[in-house]
């Protein structure tokens, strides 16, 4: 067994629960001072204030600082081939998200440059964005495929992601994004790519178990929201759990469906209504917003202070993407949750930790830290919470703990 302390944790600040906290419960979290960790075998063995325990071996002297549980990013489309740093031109003369996309351009263009490039390629790529996520104190990540638009491009990029949960330390959950827009092959039938992905690739990819969910981009001109219906109800046939891409910039009824297809998450929600609210507080929905998303787009923000209202749970995430958010920043998201969605830096916490968790069906196992969960815990030069909501642009995480591990303690002599 390998077992280790974290001593001279000085705020150390948590959600509590293996569900997604909403209303008031959101911002309700555990704060504890002087507190240390015990660590066994990559798992929360024990936590409390004042002395730890007396135990031979290895500690990690937290040094008076704040110590949260590891980040999860819950909405991300992580595998991609090339970037569209082209578009910002376009966007700086005022052409839309949309319109790029009606051009061809958009995700097409990435979709393009994923089918292009080799597993390996993709894989190296996403590794890297990975290790910079880690570093960041993000600990689990979700990952969507979408950019191949056919069955062997869209397979590909969810092996990718299998590989690399077997190869490097963030835990990541795969989402089949098949619906992400409609091919250019297909352009003139738009019915016979809808029964390719009912009957075709949905099937295969549950066959291979290489994906927990699936996701639709339900938006004007890409899916409506009756054929965001049918594809999230052909997932469910195979057993794949329903998310949407809802209300991003056209509330054309994707959080409405969130109610009748029992969606595990609606993502965006830019422009969410008052009924799409209403519907994802009775189905339990989480509402996953991407913040830096409508910072980047110079969009409108999601309403997010009326969903807590309604008791809608909050996750926050980066959407990271070659397109509509180039960022993988989660703390910057953070800082946007404070600043644009006016929400507390306890109910942001809940926000990026047990909510993110809940939105990929892991609030059993990490989201909090708790005995039983994993040790997936960041330390952070910050003396408390409000300090990491309000510093901007620099990375504050200065060790981050997966699993119990951090290679990077370890070797700057911080275990004696
Ligand atoms: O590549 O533009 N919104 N999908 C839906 C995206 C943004 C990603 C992209
Ligand atoms: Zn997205």
């Amino acid at each position: 067994m390998v077992q280790y302390l974290i001593t001279n944790i000085g705020m150390l600040a948590t959600p509590l629960g293996t569900s997604a906290r909403r209303g008031a419960e959101q911002g309700r979290i555990r704060i504890l001072r002087d507190a240390w960790i015990l660590v066994e075998d990559g798992k929360i063995a024990g936590i409390g204030t004042g002395d730890p325990p007396l135990l031979p071996g290895r500690r990690v002297d937290a040094g008076g600082k704040l110590v949260t549980p590891g980040l999860v990013d819950a909405h991300t489309h992580l595998i991609f081939g090339g970037w569209r740093q082209n578009e910002l031109g376009l966007k700086l003369h005022g052409v839309s998200y949309l319109e790029i996309l009606a051009r061809g351009g958009g995700i097409l263009s990435t979709v393009k440059s994923t089918r292009e490039a080799s597993e390996d390629e993709l894989l190296d790529k996403a590794r890297a964005a990975l290790e910079e996520m880690l570093a960041l104190g993000v600990t689990t990540v979700e990952a969507k495929s979408g950019y191949g638009l056919d069955q062997e491009t869209e397979l590909k990029q969810l092996r990718v992601i299998h590989r690399l949960n077997e190869t490097q330390p963030v835990d990541l959950a795969a989402t089949f994004l098949g619906a992400h827009a409609l091919p250019t092959e297909y352009q003139n039938d738009r019915e016979a790519y809808l029964r390719l992905l009912c009957e075709t690739v949905i099937p295969r990819v549950a066959e291979e178990g290489l994906a927990e969910f699936c996701d639709v981009f339900c938006e004007t001109g890409v899916f409506t929201a009756e054929e965001s219906r049918r594809i999230l109800e052909a997932g469910k046939r195979h057993g794949l759990i329903p998310k949407i891409h809802a209300d991003e910039i056209d509330p054309i009824g994707g959080s409405l469906l969130t109610k009748e297809v029992g969606a595990i998450s609606a993502e965006h929600l830019i422009v969410c209504p008052t009924e799409g609210i209403a519907a994802m507080a009775e189905a339990g929905t989480v509402a996953c917003c991407l913040p830096a998303t409508s910072f980047y787009l110079g969009s409108t923000y999601a309403p997010v202070r009326d969903m807590i209202r309604a008791g809608v749970p909050v996750a926050l995430a980066s959407d990271f993407n070659p397109g509509s958010c180039p960022s993988l920043n989660l703390q910057f998201v953070m800082n946007l949750g404070c600043l644009r969605y006016k929400m507390t830096p306890e109910e942001v916490l809940t926000a990026v930790t047990l909510n993110g968790a809940a939105a990929i069906n892991r609030a059993d196992s990490i989201g909090s830290l708790e005995p039983g969960k994993k040790a997936d815990l960041v330390i952070w030069d910050a003396p408390d919470l409000d300090y990491i909501c309000y510093r901007m642009g620099s990375n504050l995480a200065e060790i981050v703990i997966k699993d119990g591990i951090t290679e990077r303690g370890w070797t700057r002599g911080l275990l004696n």
